[in-house]
């Protein structure tokens, strides 16, 4: 927020003095084309720079949690337990649902895609299947994503957790654009953390086990979120394996062993590969049925946002920096030639390359003498001579005028 203000003072405080300057020398800048020219350019460049600079505002509060996983993962259940939890123990907690194909929530919403987007009104209207119709609900929802963050900004001081259900199809969300961009929506406005909702009792069997945290480590790399591996249904089954699995490869690698297919093979060297990534999670068991590891998942949620605040943010904030200065630079690059261009037309005369050929545009438009113009254009035409290719050489002479009086 800081560096919010000290990148809009600046501007404010330049704006008046570039404005001042230019009432003074109003009548001095009419008598001077260049001065006129000059000013205009400078008017340009504070409006150019007061926007797209300014970093939006950040907040430790509330957490954003976002819940992805398998089909059938419990991702549901889970939210309707982590709702009874926030209830039961005075946590100000919001919820959104941004799965538009669920018949019915066990939980109550804040915010849900459904009263948004009609999932089947979608499916009939672009004639799609079910897969591309909650693709294309979703995609319609996150055009308007920015009304849900604001939404949020606005009760930001009462609030301490957002929680946020995805479509069961996880790769809808995890690789579509609008899942990207509402990811980035809530994690450049918030501290944000995924919740990747482990099926235990089926990960049980080693194939599954590592497909499930490929996908994972695949959610972990592109979103570069804090990501918290959270196995759920341990009323079936306990987590323990998972566990042991993840620190000592060897017993994951005889587990794996035991089948002798070539998935096998490939599963005990991904064990490997995986080793550096298991470092960087936190791993909780949970049952969204009993209630059994709620207060665990907590805790790695507060300690995943504080890993977002040390290196996410950083990062974003950095990210942030350079998608700025390139946009500067792009932005002085416009305005060069923007300027070479009006200084060359003085001021009057802006020629458009359209690539049509309009002979009656090309004079009207002229503002210099016929012979100014025969000049310069002949100049040009010395200079560009040096480029032109054999090939280029058999233009006849007719189109070699228009190219003349519509070249820069
Ligand atoms: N035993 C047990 N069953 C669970 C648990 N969590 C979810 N389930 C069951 O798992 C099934 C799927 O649960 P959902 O919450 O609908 O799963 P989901 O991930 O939201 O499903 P989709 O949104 O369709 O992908 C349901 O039958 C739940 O009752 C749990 O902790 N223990
Ligand atoms: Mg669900």
């Amino acid at each position: 927020m800081d560096a919010d203000n000290g990148s809009r003072d600046p501007k404010i405080d330049d704006a008046p003095m570039q404005m001042d300057s230019g009432n003074s020398s109003a009548a001095q800048a009419k008598d001077d084309p260049q001065e006129e020219l000059s000013q205009n350019m400078n008017k340009l460049h504070i409006e150019g720079s007061s926007s797209g600079n300014g970093s939006p505002s950040f907040r430790r509060k509330p957490v954003i949690i976002i819940v992805v996983g398998m089909a059938g993962s419990g991702k549901t259940t889970l939210m309707h337990r982590l709702v009874c939890h926030t209830h039961l123990n005075n946590i100000r907690g919001y919820v959104i649902n941004l799965d538009p194909a669920v018949m019915t929530l066990p939980y109550g919403v804040n915010i849900d895609v459904r009263d948004t987007v009609k999932y089947k009104e979608v499916m009939k209207q672009f004639n799609l299947g079910p897969n591309g119709g909650i693709l294309t609900s979703l995609n319609l929802f996150a055009t308007r994503f920015d009304e849900v963050i604001s939404v949020i900004e606005r009760r930001a001081d009462q609030l301490d957790y957002v929680l946020v259900d995805t479509p069961g199809q996880i790769e809808i969300f995890t690789w579509s654009a609008s899942g990207a961009i509402i990811t980035e929506a809530f994690a450049s406005t918030f501290p944000t953390v995924v919740a990747y909702v482990v099926d235990t009792p089926r990960s049980a069997d080693p194939s599954t086990f590592m497909s499930n945290m490929l996908y994972a480590c695949s959610i972990l790399y592109k979103t570069r979120l804090p990501l918290i591996l959270t196995f759920n249904k341990v009323d079936v089954v306990a987590h323990q394996f998972a566990l042991e699995w993840m620190e000592d490869f060897e017993a994951f690698q005889a587990a794996a062993s035991s089948d002798h297919s070539y998935t096998s093979t490939l599963t005990q060297s991904l064990s490997l590969v995986l080793d550096e990534f298991y470092n960087n999670l936190k791993s909780v068991g949970v049952s969204a049925v009993s209630g059994v590891g709620m207060e665990a998942f907590f805790k790695a949620v507060e300690a995943s946002a504080d890993e977002y605040m040390e290196t996410y943010k950083a990062d974003l904030d950095k990210r942030r920096e350079e998608r700025q200065r390139l946009e500067e630079e792009r932005r002085k690059e416009n305005m060069d030639k923007l300027r070479k261009d009006m200084e060359k037309s003085g001021g009057e005369t802006v020629v458009l390359s359209t690539g049509l050929k309009d002979k009656e545009t090309g004079k009207s438009k002229n503002i210099m003498g016929e012979e100014d113009e025969d000049e310069e254009m002949d100049d040009a035409d010395d200079d560009d001579l040096e480029i032109y290719t054999e090939e280029e050489d058999v233009i006849d002479e007719d189109e070699d005028e228009e190219v003349d009086r519509f070249g820069f």
